[in-house]
């Protein structure tokens, strides 16, 4: 099929329309919306749903769960951010897992979810989940819904197309999004001289199988092209990773001129396989690099923070035929591979058609050697050579593709706010249906996977105005659920999200309700500063730093009477939660904290440091509401002056005699019903 240049420069000028407007085009049947079968997404009360929603929360750098089809929310996972509701990132345990090269980074910008798979499909283990802006990825362990590790990503800038699973889990990549000198190179150029010093990188983060930790295995040095999205190829194209990317202008300014002067952009194709066997022939170079990897232990409660400071890159030049550059229409956004592995669909943003290249096609055009030139010295494949076809006229900004199993595409069009449904055989459009608005990403449950559940599909949408109930001046982003068991597309629901959405997958509930962890066994729990019952509760002085060893149970926290800390002390509160019942959660809080409260899970310890500022009595407390006696969960801690001669002393249900430095050197009383 050849490219219609009038045709595309129409478009284009409409596109850019919209763009310059920073809108997308509202759905002319904008009208039509308010009907739709809500009870196909009614889950009774005392019911439960289908399937775990997991979406990337965008700006807000954390991760919401959701329940298809009712959407309902669930949890809001901290990941890069802080959560002064759990005290992740705030507790002495947690602040380890925000550490990176650059210090302690509590924000991030978190686009994609790849959850864990085991033959093509989901096995409910992990969600992954990117950091953008200072690049990293996390790894969700599924069966506590917490973060569990965070590996940041050297040589990167915009950890943008991240994370991306293979079909075993073998790999996620990460791709940078913006170019940049190497980091072991000197960075201190000019920013015009782009096109001698920038280059990309791709990493290939291997997965342990059995604990999931992530490890950098390799990374492939790149032209200095900005990547987008990826996706690994499965099937028939297992061992094959397939980048979109943008900018092979090579522009360091206005990009939204000049990374669009080109007709055609560009898929990376990938032979990781192949990859594999140059690093195991030494073709790899070892580079000095530094990023931290952070590790939560669910035995000492504690993560660790580690820099590491190498690893090995292979340099294209010496890796003949690892890898190839595919011709894109025009500043492709996803590219998405179907659940066979021989469909890749790229999402030329600004393009007037959806190229689909053919995985068998391209393996041909390899072996026949049908090139077009090199980029960079990487050899480009003639565009005709690996396309199946083009999807024409499919709307306005094709961003992403998901799959229904069927033999059906869904592509979002950002512009015109709709999602296209076309077959992957012959590309014909067989339905549309409008987004309210400005939709990003789309989601089918299983839809990134071979075995797709083709039942649901879940627009993300960037803006709602008109939609909902106004907040000011920043309106809520939303999901939008369609049923998709039909020929026809049929909205079934919206729902407002948390943060901006991106792309979230979905999973049947079967595969991770029954896995759930309910509590920490207190036996197992080796803490440093675990208090393994209320007899071993203490408190302790070390220069002007105070450890104080509490216990929680319903309802009282032991010890709950302290005195002897002094202005200037930093307290820290190890707070052990005693209890072994599923959801009997506690908190702890004191007047006056700069962090946040902590909330502990039964069998767990986690640590409030606090600085006495003055002197007064501070009352601290449990936040969390865990029986009908809640209220009384409470203690006081006194501060007296710098100088005072108050002994340290603590206690729980004894009213000692007031005690001087005299009588008491480190006491404490412990009442025993
Ligand atoms: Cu399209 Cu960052 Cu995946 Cu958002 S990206 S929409
Ligand atoms: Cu413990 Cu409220």
């Amino acid at each position: 099929m050849k490219f219609n240049y009038f045709k595309t420069y129409v478009v284009l000028i409409m596109t850019l329309a919209c763009l310059v407007s920073m809108q997308s085009c509202k759905p002319k049947t904008a009208q039509s919306a308010a009907s739709g079968d809500a009870s196909k997404s009614f889950v009774a009360p005392g019911k439960y749903d289908e399937f775990y929603n997991i979406v990337s929360g965008g700006f807000n750098g954390q991760v919401a769960v959701y329940g298809i089809p009712s959407g309902r929310l669930f949890r809001i996972i901290p990941v890069f951010s802080q959560s002064p509701e759990s005290g992740y990132g705030f507790s002495e345990e947690t602040k380890p897992m925000l550490n990176t090269s650059h210090g302690f980074v509590p924000w991030d910008d978190q686009h994609h979810i790849a959850l864990s798979q085991t033959k093509g499909e989901h096995d409910g283990r992990w969600a992954f989940a990117n950091g953008n802006n200072t690049p990293r990825i996390a790894r969700i362990d599924l069966t506590t819904f917490r973060t569990s590790e965070i590996l940041e990503i050297p040589n990167s800038a915009g950890n943008h197309a991240s994370p991306f699973i293979t079909e075993n889990s073998e790999y996620v990549v990460a791709a940078t999004r913006f170019s940049i000198p190497l980091d072991d190179q000197n960075g201190d150029v000019p920013i015009n001289t782009y096109k001698q010093n920038f280059k990309g990188s791709i990493s290939f983060i291997s997965i342990d199988p059995a604990s999931g930790e992530m490890n950098i295995a390799f990374q492939i040095r790149t032209p200095g092209v900005n990547f987008d999205l990826s996706r690994a190829g499965k099937g028939k194209s297992h061992g094959w990773f397939f980048f979109s990317c943008y900018n092979s202008e090579k522009a360091n300014t206005l990009l939204e001129q000049n990374a669009s002067a080109k007709d055609k952009d560009f898929v990376l194709a990938v032979n990781w396989k192949k990859a594999e066997e140059y690093v195991k022939a030494g073709k790899a170079k070892k580079q000095a690099v530094k990023y931290a990897h952070n590790v939560y232990n669910e035995n000492t409660h504690t993560a660790t923070s580690t820099i590491k400071t190498e690893i090995v890159i292979l340099d294209p030049a010496d890796c003949p035929d690892m890898m190839y550059m595919i011709p894109c229409p025009k500043s492709p956004h996803g590219t998405d591979v179907d659940p066979t592995g021989e469909y890749i669909v790229a999402s030329g943003k600004l393009a007037a058609s959806i190229p689909v290249f053919s995985f068998t096609k391209l393996q041909k055009a390899i072996a026949d050697k049908a090139f077009d030139g090199e980029y960079d010295g990487i050899t480009v494949i003639k565009y005709e050579a690996a396309l199946h076809g083009e999807v024409v006229k499919p709307g306005l900004g094709p961003l992403h593709t998901e799959f229904d199993g069927k033999g059906n595409a869904y592509t979002s069009m950002f512009l015109s706010s709709e999602i296209v449904k076309w077959r992957l055989s012959d590309l014909q459009v067989l339905d549309r249906v409008p987004t309210y608005y400005a939709i990003g990403h789309l989601s089918v449950p299983g839809g990134p996977t071979a075995k797709p559940h083709g039942k649901y599909m879940i627009a993300y949408n960037k803006m709602t105005k008109d939609r909902y109930l106004p907040t000011g001046p920043e309106l809520t982003q939303s999901a939008q659920l369609y049923d998709i068991s039909g020929e026809k597309m049929k909205l079934i629901l919206d729902f407002p999200t948390t943060g901006e959405p991106h792309y979230a997958e979905a999973i049947p509930a079967a595969l991770i309700q029954s896995k759930q962890r309910k509590i920490y066994k207190i036996e197992e729990n080796t803490h440093a500063y675990v208090s393994m019952g209320e007899g071993k509760a203490k408190v302790e002085r070390n220069g002007n730093q105070v450890h104080v060893w509490m216990t929680a149970i319903r309802s009282h926290l032991t010890p709950d009477n302290i005195e002897g800390i002094k202005v200037g002390d930093e307290v820290y509160f190890h707070v052990t939660n005693l209890e072994q019942d599923w959801d009997v959660p506690h908190g702890f809080a004191i007047k006056g904290a700069n962090n946040a409260e902590i909330l502990i899970m039964p069998g767990e310890t986690q640590s409030l440091k606090w600085v006495a500022d003055r002197t007064g009595i501070f009352p601290f407390y449990c936040t969390d509401f865990c029986s009908a006696l809640h209220q009384e969960m409470s203690g006081y801690l006194r501060v007296s002056p710098a100088g005072s001669n108050v002994a340290l002393h603590f206690s729980t249900g004894t009213n000692k005699p007031a005690v001087t430095a005299d009588t008491v050197k480190t006491s404490g009383g412990i009442s025993k019903n």
